[in-house]
């Protein structure tokens, strides 16, 4: 069986703190691509910004630490252009459905083969609690001292709105039910879409791991092929259902780019024709005007 190791060489220290539901989400992950029997040199993580964010660092496999929201589409650029790699997406609740919520509607939308994990802790955790489009109504924070009064975000309604093909909630307070979710969801061909409660234990004293045991309940005799059905769960609250919520099997990103139409060799092991590319950008009988 292949290992998935926690540090990376030269890596000193965790910036983590104990607690935090991350440390369960990272051993999951890395316990779901070890039984898949993968290769960490066949795996890709790439990330946004944020505490969820700095997985790549704690994990040993390919990793790219990109810019704040924008995991999505630097994943699905990474899925294209090596097919052949597993390759997940992963952040907080601020990074995906804030900075990045417009790259979160269009990945939904385009269907790559790539997994989206959302750590999903209702708060801004590294930069100490500020709301998220998650907080819920009435929380004060730092920023709101008030309390929130903005509609938190629905992101599995809008998931499951967007036709999107695997549509999950797990807690990382639960880790086999969670980690059943993660292989079905790395297995799933298509983009698939898993919102993990993960407890921020230094900034959110409101949805602690006491909070998540009283307030969220698995889904049984839930048909995740009934888009309706769906729909319907993913509007219950308080209790907030978790599992597989919706399903479904469509053409990905990849086979429908027509580079991979004719040819299948990864687009990163191409050569660049520049006479081809001559015929539509005439750089190559460029003359100075002026
Ligand atoms: C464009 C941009 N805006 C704001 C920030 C500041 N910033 C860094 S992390 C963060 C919030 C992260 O929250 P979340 O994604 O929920 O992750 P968590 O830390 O809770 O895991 C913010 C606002 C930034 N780095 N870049
Ligand atoms: S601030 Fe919160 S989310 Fe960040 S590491 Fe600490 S407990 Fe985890």
């Amino acid at each position: 069986m292949n290992t998935f190791v926690s540090t990376r060489p030269g890596s000193k220290d965790i910036s983590w703190c104990p607690g935090c539901g991350n440390f369960a989400i990272r051993n999951m992950l890395m316990a779901v691509l070890a039984d898949l029997g993968l290769d960490p040199a066949n795996v890709a993580l790439i990330s946004g910004i944020g505490q969820a964010a700095k997985m790549p660092h704690y994990i040993q496999a390919n990793g790219f630490h990109t810019l704040h929201g924008r995991a999505i589409p630097i994943a699905t650029g990474v899925k294209i252009a090596n097919p052949a790699l597993t390759v997940i997406a992963e952040g907080g609740d601020g990074d995906m459905y804030a900075e990045g919520g417009n790259h979160f509607l269009h990945g939904l939308r385009r269907n790559a083969d790539i997994t989206l994990l959302v750590h999903n802790n209702q708060v801004y955790g590294l930069t100490k609690g500020q709301a998220s489009p998650t907080t819920m109504i009435g929380m004060k924070t730092p920023a709101q001292p008030e309390g929130v009064f903005e509609e938190p975000l629905n992101p599995l309604a809008l998931a499951i709105a967007s036709n999107a093909s695997f549509v999950a909630r797990g807690y990382s307070g639960q880790a086999d039910k969670t980690k059943a979710i993660l292989r079905q969801a790395i297995l799933h061909r298509g983009f698939s879409f898993i919102d993990i409660f993960q407890p921020c234990v230094s900034f959110n004293k409101v949805n602690t791991y006491d909070w998540y045991e009283e307030n969220t309940y698995w889904m049984k005799d839930h048909d995740p092929t009934q888009r309706g059905a769906a729909l319907q769960k993913a509007l219950e609250s308080f209790p907030f259902p978790l599992g597989i919520f919706y399903r479904y099997q469509k053409k990905t990103f990849e086979e429908n780019i027509v580079a991979y139409q004719n040819d299948q060799t990864p687009l990163s092991q191409r050569r660049v024709k520049i006479e081809a590319l001559s015929k539509y950008v005439n750089f190559l009988s460029y003359e100075k005007t002026a």
